[in-house]
């Protein structure tokens, strides 16, 4: 693993590059000051339009395997929102020509925190590095396919800004529009949430989700240990049981989550779709595995 340490400090500057498309963060909130003065804080609190404090630093952890075709989009996508970030990419062994371009950017893109893992281990291990890394108040879990869009962000945020939640997961199941794709894959979705559930007793939607988001001390307070798609039931697994500690006269709680829709721009296996039923069978082990111990 070689990391490339990055900068993290809310300057502008560091954030935009060359990329006339993303709107600073301080621009962005002097639009969101014109909103709420117009339209009143309660609506605009309700259409996820509120001011994200100029000092939290989002970190976004990408893990990566053989996704050249997007690589340079998904970046565009996330440095355009108007948010101060840490974005951690990991290259899991990557054999496609993106370790390559990623290579090519640790010296001259310097808002990027590279790492490269010496051998693919799965989406699981590539998180797990880079929550390691992560230094943001927040951290974010966004895949590099283009299924996902990072202008969500700020919805995604919200409840842990306003001090309700500990954890955000997406959903694609519940509100907004996805891409009309395979029965059986959503099925298959659909029955290991159910089965999620019956153990961690939350109420979820979207277990397998790519976007889930955490105040750090969350994801960094749990230890995991799934490095394939395990990581997905593992993690709700132990987020459900994880006890937020103590802080000034607050008691210790359980940890708070919350749900948002999400659109899902789902791809196809001639599209470079990779999960398979070998994943599925392993996401079940995972849910009995970590039902009742770590
Ligand atoms: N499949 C796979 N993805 C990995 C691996 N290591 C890191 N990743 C990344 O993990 C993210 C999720 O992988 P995907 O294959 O898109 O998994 P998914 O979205 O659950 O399933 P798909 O429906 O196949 O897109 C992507 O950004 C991958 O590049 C690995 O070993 N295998
Ligand atoms: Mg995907």
């Amino acid at each position: 693993m070689y990391p490339h340490s990055a900068s993290i400090s809310p300057s502008a500057d560091s954030v935009d590059c060359d990329d006339l498309e993303a709107q600073s963060p301080e621009a962005e909130g002097e639009r969101v000051s014109w909103l709420i003065k117009n339209l009143g804080e309660a609506t605009c609190r309700r259409l996820g339009i509120y001011q994200i404090p100029e000092n939290l630093v989002l970190s976004v952890v990408i893990p990566v395997y053989n996704e050249k075709n997007t690589i340079h989009e998904i970046l565009r996508q996330v440095r355009a929102v108007p948010v101060h970030k840490q974005i951690i990419l990991v290259d899991d062994c990557s054999k496609d020509g993106t370790r390559e371009i990623l290579q090519g950017m640790m010296d001259t893109e310097t808002d990027l925190t590279i790492v490269f893992h010496d051998k693919n281990q799965g989406k699981g291990a590539a998180l797990r590095t880079g929550f390691a890394h992560a230094r943001g108040d927040i951290v974010i879990v966004q895949d590099a396919d283009l299924e996902y869009d990072p202008a969500q962000y700020p919805q995604l945020l919200q409840p842990i800004i306003e001090g309700k939640a500990d954890v955000v997961y997406g959903s694609r199941f519940v509100g907004e529009s996805h891409r009309v794709l395979h029965f059986w894959h959503s099925m298959a979705n659909q029955m290991l949430t159910m089965l999620s559930n019956f153990f961690t007793d939350l109420n979820l939607t979207d277990m397998e989700v790519c976007y889930k988001v955490f105040r750090r001390e969350v994801i960094q307070g749990i230890k995991l240990e799934s490095n394939r798609f395990g990581f997905e039931p593992e993690v709700t697994a132990k987020i459900a049981r994880f006890q937020v500690p103590a802080l000034g006269g607050r008691p210790a709680r359980r940890c708070r989550i919350y749900e948002i829709p999400v659109s899902y721009n789902g791809r196809d296996y001639s599209e470079g779709k990779k999960i398979g039923i070998k994943d599925g069978f392993q996401a079940l082990y995972c849910i009995v595995r970590y039902a009742f111990a770590d």
